[in-house]
């Protein structure tokens, strides 16, 4: 019999995948949302080691409630939730970040692997690290992939019923057509007998959802600004994080909070062989967060193939946690 001493590290090593090469070239992504009438940079690029710290750091924010509710929420219907799932899944994090949100769910839903799936590599890399010597019971694979476009999943995940969990209302980063397509594929993964976690941010007043993304310490504006040297860094082009400011506002007719960099003075950025110019006051669309209502939620999750869709929210009805069953 081999003593558990030297067992137990061997079990606590996570397998990681990269499978990011294998999906979008970012360089060409980059320059063609660049190169657009109207500029946009994708929001999954703020994501580099740097700005997922300051994703950490915007959760902290008291104008920033979104995952403490999420949290409070889970806390509060998790032996609902776990009762309806039942046992011995796979768990199937996209966007896992650092990997907190589901380990919480650990000791509720026993997972026999737990697949960890974010396009931020070192960040993940680390926190699967970590979270395997926390958890050195628990079979964990990390996968390195940009799985807003398709979602691959490597033989090494495991046999078994799914819980696709997508919390954080990170749906809402996602133009509603491509929301549903996104669930559709979710729908495709959970296979038949498989479950969806999802998290959702609902639609609130104004002035609170401009706070939440335009927060007085400006660690918003440092994470918005941030996917500029994310960008240098992916597309060799020579962005000045100087030359531009953070604006973000609730829009009521969309229905979401538009985040933008706006140019504070005529700039010309290059890139190898190519450059373009932007006066003063043009901005670069970086990120869209479409906020929802509890019937717009039921809706997109049915139109996606879900059946019985389970909604869990707070008292203010401002965040809500849906769980639907394949
Ligand atoms: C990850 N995603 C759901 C966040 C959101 O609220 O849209 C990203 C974020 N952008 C600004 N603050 C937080």
């Amino acid at each position: 019999m081999v003593p558990d001493e030297i067992l137990a590290p061997l079990r606590a090593a996570p397998q990681f995948i990269d499978l990011r090469a294998v999906t979008v070239d970012p360089r060409a992504e980059l320059a063609e949302a660049l190169l657009e009438p109207h500029a946009s940079i994708p929001p999954k690029y703020f994501y580099d080691p740097l700005g997922s710290r300051l994703f950490e750091a915007i959760c902290e924010l008291p104008e920033y409630p979104l995952m403490r509710t999420e949290r409070a929420i889970v806390d509060a219907y998790v032996h609902e939730i776990a009762a309806r799932i039942g046992p011995g899944g796979v768990l199937i994090d996209l966007g896992a970040g650092n990997c907190e949100k589901a380990e919480r769910l650990f000791g509720w839903l026993a997972p026999t692997q737990y697949v960890a799936i974010d396009i931020a590599a070192e960040f993940l890399r680390d926190r699967i690290n970590v979270l395997a010597q926390r958890n050195p019971q628990h079979s964990i694979l990390g996968i390195a992939q940009d799985f807003t476009q398709t979602i691959e999943l490597p033989e090494e995940v495991a046999d078994g019923a799914r819980v696709v969990f997508y919390p954080g209302s990170s749906i809402g980063n996602f133009a509603p057509d491509q929301a549903l397509a996104f669930l559709q594929r979710t729908r495709a993964v959970c296979g038949d007998d498989g479950h969806l976690l999802l998290g959702v941010d609902l639609v609130k007043d104004k002035r609170l959802l401009d706070l939440a993304y335009d927060d007085p310490l400006g660690i918003t504006a440092a994470f918005n600004l941030n996917v500029l040297r994310n960008v240098n860094a992916l597309l060799g082009s020579d962005f000045d994080v100087a030359d531009w400011c953070h604006v973000a506002f609730f829009n009521p007719e969309h229905s979401r909070v538009e985040m933008h960099v706006e140019a504070r003075r005529d700039v010309t950025v290059r890139w190898p062989g190519i450059e373009r110019s932007f006066a003063a006051g043009d901005r670069i669309h970086t990120e869209n967060s479409y906020k929802f209502t509890p019937d717009g939620v039921r809706q997109m999750l049915t139109r996606a193939g879900y059946r019985s869709v389970q909604l869990y929210t707070d008292d203010r009805c401002g965040f809500a946690v849906a769980l639907a069953a394949a």
